[in-house]
């Protein structure tokens, strides 16, 4: 058989390789930032999904060869003008606490009734430190009054996809992987894969 071609996800998130791991089946080799070391922590400086993505991607891939694939991504809240949107990893005060992000979700929205939100998502695919294309996700739905289910991670305990009942935890991965805006931002990039529009990858 040959070779599959080598894709280093340039995050530290678990969850998100795993879920692109899924998405992506048996098309490439999926690595992380976490299977090299001495890599450097990457600042998310930016203030839009697409900024960050950039400095994920392109300051990872100015140190491994092959193709680079970052995602930023985050949850966009109607009734907090917006919010947590790029600082949705850090809202509950501790970067990558998601129990205290989610807390802090329950408590905002307590008194709401407005409760329509979305996942957005970019990915920024990149070679020898320069961006090769990039791609875009979203979902959705609104937030819970309550946290349910097991699944997922982040803020997914607390989402309703619109046309379903069960949040993204309760629905599983099965479900997730073709619903989610990472979903959709892969099934871009595959598209844009097979269509033969990015040679000499
Ligand atoms: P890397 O920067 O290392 O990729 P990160 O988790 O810090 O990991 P982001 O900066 O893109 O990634 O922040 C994404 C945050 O948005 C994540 O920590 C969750 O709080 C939320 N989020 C993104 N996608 C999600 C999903 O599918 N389900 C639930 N929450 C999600």
């Amino acid at each position: 058989m040959p070779e599959l071609p080598r894709l280093v996800i340039a995050t530290r998130n678990s969850h998100k390789t795993e879920e692109i791991r899924h998405i992506l089946g048996s098309r490439f080799e999926i690595l992380d930032v976490t299977d090299f070391p001495n890599l450097p922590e990457i600042q998310e400086t930016g203030t839009t999904f697409l900024e960050n993505a950039r400095l994920k991607a392109l300051g990872i891939s100015r140190h491994i060869d092959g193709l680079v694939l970052a995602d930023d991504s985050g949850l966009e809240v109607d009734a907090l003008g917006g919010a947590p949107g790029v600082w949705s990893s850090s809202f509950g005060g501790e970067e990558g606490n998601h129990a205290k992000n989610n807390q802090r979700l329950i408590t905002e929205m307590a008194d709401q009734d407005q409760r329509s939100a979305r996942f957005l998502c970019t990915l920024v695919l990149a070679k020898n430190g320069m961006e090769i294309a990039n791609y875009h996700g979203k979902i959705e739905g609104e937030i819970s009054r309550q946290p349910s289910g097991n699944g997922g991670f982040g803020y997914d305990p607390l989402f309703i996809p619109t046309g379903y009942s069960q949040t993204l935890a309760d629905l599983g991965p099965s479900i997730k992987s073709h619903l989610s805006h990472r979903a959709k931002a892969i099934q871009s990039f595959v598209l844009n894969v097979s269509s033969g529009d990015l040679v000499n990858l």
